[in-house]
C-alpha cells in the first residue's frame, strides 16, 4: 500500500468531524490528494446501511447484535469500494471513526463478547488497518455541552444510538480508554478539550512525521 490511512476516534462530540476537515485541508494545501470518509457509511450502500442503524423509523428492535453485523457490513463495503484503491493509489484516507468505534461501542458499550466482537471486526477489514488513530479525548460534561449547542442550531432528527443510557455512554469511554492504553504506537491521546487550534497543531505534530514517506504528487 502506497498511501497513508488515518482514523479518528473518541466519544460524541469530541471534534473529530471539525478536526477531519482541518486536516484534510492543511494536506491537500500541501499538495497531497485527500480521500475523507465517514463510518458507518462513506459509499452508497453503507450511508443505507447508516440510516437503518440511526433514523430509519423501524429500527426501534435492532438487536446489539445486528448493530455490530451492520455496522461492519458497511465497512467491508467501504474497504473494499474505497479505502483499499485510494491507498493503492498513494492518496491520504482521514476516517471519522474505524474499528475502535466497533470495539468500544458494541463490544464495552452494548457488552457483546469482545473476542467475537474482535472476530468479525477482522472479517470485516482483513489486513487493512490505520496506521495512526488519533484518539480526541473530552470529558462526558464538554461533549454534552457541545451536543447541546449544536443541536440548538440544527432541526432534531432522531437518532437511536444516541438513545442510550448514560452508563452506556460510561462504558464506551472506558472501552476507547483501554484501545489507547493497548496500542499506544497507533492509537494517539489527544485532549479534546483544549482551543481547535490546538488540537489542531498536537494532530499534525503527530501526522507530520509520516508523511514524508509518501512522497509528493
Ligand atoms: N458507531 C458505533 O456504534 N460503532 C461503530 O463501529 C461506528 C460508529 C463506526 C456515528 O454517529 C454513531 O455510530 C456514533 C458511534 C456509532 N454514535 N453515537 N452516539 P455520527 O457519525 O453521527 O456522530 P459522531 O461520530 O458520534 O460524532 P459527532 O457527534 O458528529 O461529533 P464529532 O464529529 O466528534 O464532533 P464535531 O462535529 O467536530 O464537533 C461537535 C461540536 O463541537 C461542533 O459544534 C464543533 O464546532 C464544536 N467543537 C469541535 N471542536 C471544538 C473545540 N476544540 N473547542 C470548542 N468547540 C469545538
Amino acid at each position: 500500500m502506497k498511501g497513508l490511512f488515518i482514523s479518528f476516534e473518541g466519544t460524541e462530540g469530541c471534534g473529530k468531524s471539525t478536526q477531519v476537515k482541518l486536516l484534510a485541508n492543511q494536506l491537500t494545501a500541501l499538495g497531497y490528494r485527500v480521500r475523507t470518509l465517514r463510518e458507518p457509511g462513506g459509499t452508497p450502500i453503507g450511508e443505507e446501511i447508516r440510516h437503518t442503524l440511526k433514523h430509519s423509523q423501524h429500527n426501534h428492535a435492532m438487536t446489539a447484535e445486528a448493530e455490530l453485523l451492520l455496522m461492519n457490513a458497511s465497512r467491508a463495503q467501504l474497504v473494499r469500494e474505497i479505502i483499499r484503491p485510494a491507498l493503492a493509489a498513494g492518496e491520504v484516507v482521514v476516517c471519522d471513526r474505524f474499528y475502535d468505534s466497533t470495539t468500544a461501542y458494541q463490544g464495552y458499550g452494548r457488552e457483546l463478547d469482545l473476542e467475537k466482537v474482535k472476530a468479525v471486526i477482522d472479517f470485516a477489514v482483513g489486513e487493512t488497518k490505520p496506521k495512526l488513530t488519533l484518539f480526541l479525548h473530552v470529558p462526558p460534561e464538554v461533549s454534552a455541552a457541545r451536543l447541546k449547542s449544536r443541536q440548538e442550531n440544527l432541526p432534531f432528527v432522531r437518532d437511536r444510538i444516541e438513545e442510550a443510557d448514560r452508563k452506556f455512554f460510561e462504558r464506551v469511554a472506558h472501552g476507547f480508554g483501554v484501545i489507547a492504553a493497548a496500542e499506544p504506537q497507533r492509537v494517539k491521546f489527544i485532549n479534546g478539550a483544549q482551543p481547535l487550534e490546538m488540537v489542531c497543531a498536537k494532530i499534525w505534530e503527530l501526522v507530520h512525521p509520516l508523511l514524508p514517506r509518501l512522497g509528493r504528487w
